[in-house]
């Protein structure tokens, strides 16, 4: 296990909590368009619907894989 690996991970990690947290936001705030008002933007909903619904999925995914990675560099 190399650190360029974790250090990636922790990368993609922060990118895609910031996407989340960026959907909520930029919705709440009116900056994109919510519609159906379920906190996700209706211009990613046409293509990235299953990245929100598979948002419990992706979390556990990365934190499985961020955990093992640092176990391995540590
Ligand atoms: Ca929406």
């Amino acid at each position: 296990m190399n650190t360029d690996f974790l250090v990636t991970i922790i990368f993609i990690t922060i990118l895609v909590i910031f996407i989340y947290w960026y959907a909520g936001y930029s919705t709440r705030t009116g900056k994109l368009e919510d519609k159906n008002q379920n906190y996700i933007p209706d211009s990613w909903e046409e293509n990235f619907s299953w990245f929100f619904s598979l948002k419990g999925l992706i979390m556990f995914v990365l934190g499985l894989v961020l955990g093992y990675s640092i176990h391995g560099v540590i």
